[in-house]
């Protein structure tokens, strides 16, 4: 099993004011990623940082970016965002007709290829771009907000991925989750096997408790003992 790893929803924290301090306040409780959501309103009924905003973050962050892509077409549109080595991008099974050339273009920028599905994508899409990923990003709700519940039937699809991945010579591949990732969840997810954890209003920014504590919360949910 991989190193579980913390990745903060951006777009989940408080807005327009002192996302320095904030990615400061991340860093020193040792999160290690920044998950930055990029949403078309095509791909997702949602708008979602662009290309400032991607490099606003990568300007502030001392952690690597960890780049959900949820717009149409991808592979016309990588070359937008400057893609630095080190950094996770997913991009969507279903936003593109040339997946293969989309995560390989990644892959030519030195960064992180993922492949992500929504809930209802079944996971024997990904046979043919095994060998183009670095890892996994399951959605476990349906893109494009946070606030939701997790849809009941993605934990078990998290298990049966970590599964096939491990029987066909790709145990190195990463299972990111995104989605409702709670206290409660989190513990679920890790036991299915996930290793990357999409950390927003259910968790890091959840309203209630303070940033240190729900870190150290969910850090605890998602560790072996
Ligand atoms: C949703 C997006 C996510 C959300 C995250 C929110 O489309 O991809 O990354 O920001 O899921 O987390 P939560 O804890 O509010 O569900
Ligand atoms: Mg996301």
């Amino acid at each position: 099993m991989h190193k579980a790893m913390l990745s903060a929803s951006m777009m989940c924290a408080p807005q327009w004011v002192g996302a320095d301090k904030i990615i400061e306040d991340l860093h020193a409780h040792g999160v290690e990623l920044l998950h930055a959501d990029v949403m078309d309103g095509e791909f997702v009924p949602n708008f979602m940082l662009g290309t400032d905003g991607i490099s606003q973050l990568r300007r502030l962050s001392p952690m690597p970016l960890d780049i959900h892509m949820m717009i149409e077409r991808p592979e016309e549109k990588l070359h937008w965002f400057n893609l630095q080595p080190g950094e996770w991008v997913s991009i969507h099974a279903e936003s593109t007709h040339h997946l293969q050339r989309a995560l390989s273009r990644v892959r030519d920028f030195g960064a992180k290829p993922m492949v992500a599905l929504s809930p209802a994508t079944p996971i024997f899409m990904l046979e043919d771009v095994l060998p183009d990923v670095d890892g996994v990003l399951l959605m476990t709700v349906n893109p494009g907000f946070a606030g939701q519940k997790m849809v009941p039937q993605t934990l078990n699809k998290i298990a049966r991925l970590r599964s096939w991945l491990d029987s066909t010579g790709y145990s190195h591949l990463r299972i990111e989750v995104d989605g409702n990732v709670s206290f409660e969840n989190a513990k679920k997810m890790r036991e299915a096997g996930a290793d990357i954890f999409v950390c927003g209003t259910a968790s890091i920014f959840h309203k209630n408790g303070e940033r240190a504590e729900n870190i150290a919360r969910v850090r605890a949910a998602v560790s072996e003992e």
